[in-house]
């Protein structure tokens, strides 16, 4: 259960190595962990703090659609992909506002210019929501995860609708061991292709005993705030596939290369790990729409989540 969760975090805590990253934040790290949760045995949303699963939710309908676009995450009240789009626009020739250089870290350190962040990140999301062309241009984050597992680009020109095609393998051959959905595609992780290249890169389904399990593979892990919600996206999605193909849930093994606290979520951290864990809650899937591409937000329930308060902490961009 959550202690797969606990023990990882006290592990980098007591054995992670200090390392740089591409953020200029810091972290503490370790290289290479297992966590495996049971689906059958309740649904993996952590309860040492309250995780927010309508966004966890509308993330995964938003990838399982092809969306790469931060508007249907808007229009959901969903900014967890803000920052990212928001640095196509200010480092384009269309912004004019004031310099929004490292606006991650910056809004930490000084308050003036976090007020002026806040307004402009405003200013985007109103022009993403109310002005399509707008959200064209600035709204797309490029070659992430909806792209390309619904719509990866042959050299021949061709797409191939990876998810689609895994969704028909489970049902026709669920025996196969080449279950698998890639979001890592080469071509598109050069500078420029894309906001961020994926870093839950590929994820393989295996099917014994009538039960789907899935196992993905996590190049990087924001241990505090992105791997509670891979966890939930990773479970919720497996529940989703195996109710259309009228199995049931296993396993989610999930597997982390670097794994990482950064060093501004360790006070976080370590108040979380003072919390006793509580029941994981149970999903139902309230739809009698078979197809994994029909499902919409309200068809999707969460019964018995009663988690200690949420922690606040910022992202690292
Ligand atoms: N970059 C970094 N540094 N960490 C990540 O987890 C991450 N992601 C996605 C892309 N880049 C990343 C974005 N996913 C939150 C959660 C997931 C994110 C981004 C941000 C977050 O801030 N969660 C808050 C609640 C936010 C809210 O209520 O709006 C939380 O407390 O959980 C990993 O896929």
């Amino acid at each position: 259960g959550e202690y797969a969760y606990l023990n990882l975090c006290k592990e980098v805590l007591e054995n992670g190595t200090k390392k740089e990253d591409r953020t200029g934040t810091g972290t503490y790290s370790l290289f290479g962990h297992q966590m495996r949760f049971d689906l059958s045995k309740g649904f993996p949303l952590l309860t040492t703090k309250k995780v927010p699963f309508r966004l966890i939710a509308s993330e995964l309908l938003w990838f399982i659609k092809g969306d790469t676009n931060i508007q249907y995450l808007l229009q959901h009240n969903n900014n967890i992909w803000n920052e990212w789009a928001f640095k196509n626009w200010v480092e384009s020739d269309a912004y004019h506002g004031p310099d929004m250089t490292d606006f991650g870290l910056r809004s930490l350190e000084d308050e003036g210019f976090r007020a002026q962040y806040e307004q402009q990140m405003s200013n985007f999301k109103q022009l993403v929501l109310t002005d399509d062309e707008f959200a064209k241009r600035f709204g797309d984050l490029g070659n992430v995860y909806g792209k390309q597992w619904r719509n990866w680009e042959t050299a021949r020109g061709e797409t191939i609708d990876q998810l689609q095609q895994v969704v028909e393998a489970i049902k026709i051959n669920p025996d196969s061991r080449r279950l698998i959905v890639s979001a890592w595609n080469p071509e598109d992780v050069q500078p420029g292709r894309s906001a961020l290249p994926p870093c839950h890169v590929l994820f393989q389904f295996y099917v014994v005993n009538g039960k789907l399990s899935c196992q993905l593979y996590q190049r990087s892990g924001d241990i505090f705030l992105g791997v509670p919600f891979n966890i939930a996206s990773y479970a919720l999605l497996t529940h989703l596939i195996a109710h259309e193909c009228n199995l049931e849930v296993g396993e989610f093994i999930h597997t982390l290369g670097d794994a990482h606290i950064y060093s501004n979520h360790i006070t976080q951290v370590t108040t979380q790990l003072e919390r006793t864990p509580m029941e994981f809650p149970v999903l139902s899937l309230t739809s009698d729409q078979k197809s994994i591409f029909d499902f919409e937000m309200e068809d999707v329930k969460l019964e018995g989540y009663d988690p200690h308060p949420s922690i606040k902490a910022p992202v690292a961009v």
